[in-house]
């Protein structure tokens, strides 16, 4: 059934993420400090439906049958991440062993059922106490999240080799503290912003000397942004070269952009367009500053869920070609655009010359168990083919790419937007907890079973089967 090989390399990693606001649960549970999404969570009209992640998935109790559950459906990666206040209920200071006892047990059970774990320092659920502190604002705020790092290093890196530090800084700082709608909530002025993003960037590269320096395992260490991409509208050189500068473009009024990120982790400094579009609220860098911050990484995390498309307009002027009326879209609205994942790994690991692995991209959708038992979220699996076929055309022109995971291995709280999108490869009723895998989890297994080649599996083409349907009564109008 399966005519042609993939690109992918032969060690390419296959696996599924998660993080620990949006599955675990357990808000309170032993010792377990708050943290700015319980307390987001926590005031009415925040988020959807008044949701929160106080039960999500359960994890935190369920999640030995959800590593099986993993096990069985064939994932040979996880990507999860640690909670900083159940390890470290005030955010500094004392540990709470209970809260890093749980992850040792949980990177102990993926390795009894042969899944590598990949480790997110932090993905958003930040100390409540630190936050009262200042948060990201404070200077010290480097210092507390290199404390944080040190304490799991220690205790997990004699079996953790893979480690991202920060998830989506565009988000946790552009919507928590720029626009608002994400934990903590706060609506400051873009040089604040840019002021707490340096120190987010310097509490990076300070993480990565800790895990560089004191893991037992050598390390394969990277970060995970959001990539802002673009793909051009035609074949055209001139829209390739407007969609590879619209990818390297920063904007003056938000963080939603790559270079003002990935420069000073991978250059070394921030770049000229940044400087240029922040002007005078761009941040003091302070001598030994980038210094710290680039620090040498072994892979450019990429979370990558649609594109922009652009042409060159007059003068070669970047122009967005807006969405024709009914073009695909997700249950989010976001843009179903499956080149995203050849022209942003394109971009991502031409600029700056590492490895790349697809840390997150996937789809919401609104799907539900069937009268069969089942959830038929056929769209999902067409969106996957179709992506994963873009991510190896990337491959076979010699991009690096190293790993995909999908969002998410099951559903989970989706931050402002409570429960109302569904991402997972298997569907949970979070009255019951109970866990069905979709259609989708069954033709993924398949995808990683077979390095991807089952991407091009002949489509089925049988009829459905409607034989027994009543004929239709044609009665005039
Ligand atoms: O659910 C989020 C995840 O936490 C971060 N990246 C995007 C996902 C979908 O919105």
């Amino acid at each position: 059934m399966t005519s042609l090989r993939s690109s992918f390399p032969p060690s390419f990693t296959w696996g599924a993420a998660a993080a620990a606001y949006q599955i675990e649960g357990a808000w309170n549970a032993e010792g377990k400090g708050p943290s700015v999404w319980d307390m987001l969570t926590s005031q009415p009209g925040r988020i959807w439906m008044n949701d929160s992640g106080r039960e999500a998935c359960n994890h935190f109790h369920r999640y030995e049958d959800d590593i099986l559950m993993m096990r069985d459906l064939g994932f040979k990666a996880y990507r999860l991440s640690i909670s900083w206040p159940r390890v470290m209920p005030a955010g500094t200071g004392a540990v709470n062993k209970k809260g890093l006892d749980f992850y040792d047990r949980l990177v102990d059970r993926l390795l009894e059922a042969g899944i590598e774990p990949w480790v997110t320092l932090f993905h958003w659920d930040y100390p409540y106490e630190l936050f009262l502190r200042g948060g990201w604002l404070n200077p010290e705020s480097p210092r507390w999240f290199e404390e944080y790092a040190r304490v799991v290093v220690d205790r997990l890196s004699d079996r953790v080799g893979h480690w991202m530090t920060l998830n989506e800084p565009q988000c946790f700082l552009g919507l928590g503290h720029l626009t608002g709608e994400h934990a903590p909530g706060l609506r400051l002025g873009l040089e604040e912003v840019l002021l707490a993003s340096h120190h987010a960037l310097l509490a990076h590269g300070r993480s990565v000397q800790v895990i560089r320096s004191q893991a037992v395992r050598k390390p394969f260490i990277g970060f995970a942004p959001v990539g802002c991409i673009s793909h051009p509208a035609t074949n055209s050189v001139a829209d390739a070269d407007a969609a590879m500068r619209a990818m390297a473009s920063v904007y003056p009024d938000n963080l939603w952009n790559n270079i003002w990120w990935g420069d000073p982790i991978f250059r070394g400094c921030y770049p000229e367009e940044g400087l240029r579009a922040y002007g005078k609220l761009a941040p003091k860098v302070q001598p030994g500053d980038m210094e710290t911050i680039n620090q040498p990484l072994d892979f450019y995390g990429c979370n990558i869920y649609s594109s922009t498309k652009v042409r060159a307009g007059d003068g070669g002027r970047i122009e967005v070609v807006a969405a024709g009326q009914g073009e695909a879209h997700t249950h989010f609205l976001w843009p179903v655009s499956p080149e995203a994942l050849y022209w942003g790994p394109k971009f991502l690991a031409g600029r700056y010359g590492v490895p790349v692995v697809i840390t997150e991209n996937g789809l919401s959708l609104n799907d539900w168990v069937g009268l069969d038992g089942r959830v038929h979220d056929s769209a999902r699996i067409d969106f996957l083919n179709l992506y994963l076929r873009q991510l190896d055309r990337a491959a076979a022109e010699g991009v690096d790419v190293r790993g995909y995971f999908h969002w998410s291995i099951m559903d989970n709280f989706e931050w402002a937007e409570g429960y109302k999108h569904r991402f997972g490869l298997v569907y949970v009723d979070y009255a019951t907890q109970q866990r069905t895998p979709k259609d989708s989890a069954y033709w993924f297994r398949r995808v990683m079973q077979t390095n991807g080649a089952s991407l091009y599996d002949e489509p089925d083409q049988s009829e459905p089967s409607f034989n027994n349907l009543p004929e239709l009564q044609t009665s005039p109008l």
